[in-house]
């Protein structure tokens, strides 16, 4: 019984180093990426120079938004993705996807996992837009396909 048992335990260790050896090439190639990197998602920071900087993106990097929750001395934030260019030019959140509330940025932050290949519309949704159009955090990625990366 206990040969077995331990023979399985061998034969599932395997397994798993097995699909480690598959898996690790590919996730060692995604990037990760504080956004606004020492100025965290705030007010005021220009995003879109930010992403002209550290781009190009590819396919399963991820963007990091870290902000603190709401208190008496910081302005809340949010993450918001915008369904089209239109809604992200106007900062106009009617129909727009919350990715990360006022609480989430907290601690070691939101990770987003960049999986598609299509423009993504990241906006801040507080004051009803007025982060994202006085506040310019907003700005767009578009990653690039994996196979693309030259490293
Ligand atoms: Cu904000």
């Amino acid at each position: 019984m206990e040969g077995r048992s331990s023979a399985k335990l061998v034969a599932a260790a395997a397994a798993v180093a097995v699909a480690m050896l598959v898996l690790v090439p590919e996730a060692t190639r995604a990037e990760r990426f504080i956004v606004g990197d020492a100025a965290r998602w705030t007010w005021g920071y220009n995003y879109t120079d930010w992403v002209i900087k550290k781009g190009p993106f590819f396919q399963n990097d991820s963007l990091v938004f870290m902000y603190d929750p709401p208190n008496a001395t910081v302005h809340a934030h949010s993450v918001y993705m915008m369904r089209s260019a239109a809604a992200y030019q106007s900062c106009n959140l009617k129909a727009a996807r919350l990715v990360a509330n006022v609480m989430q940025g907290a601690g070691q932050g939101y990770e987003f996992v960049l999986k598609k290949r299509k423009p993504h519309y990241f906006v801040c949704g507080e004051r009803g837009g007025i982060h994202c159009t006085m506040g310019q955090m907003k700005f767009i990625v578009k990653p690039k396909s994996s196979a693309c990366r030259d490293d």
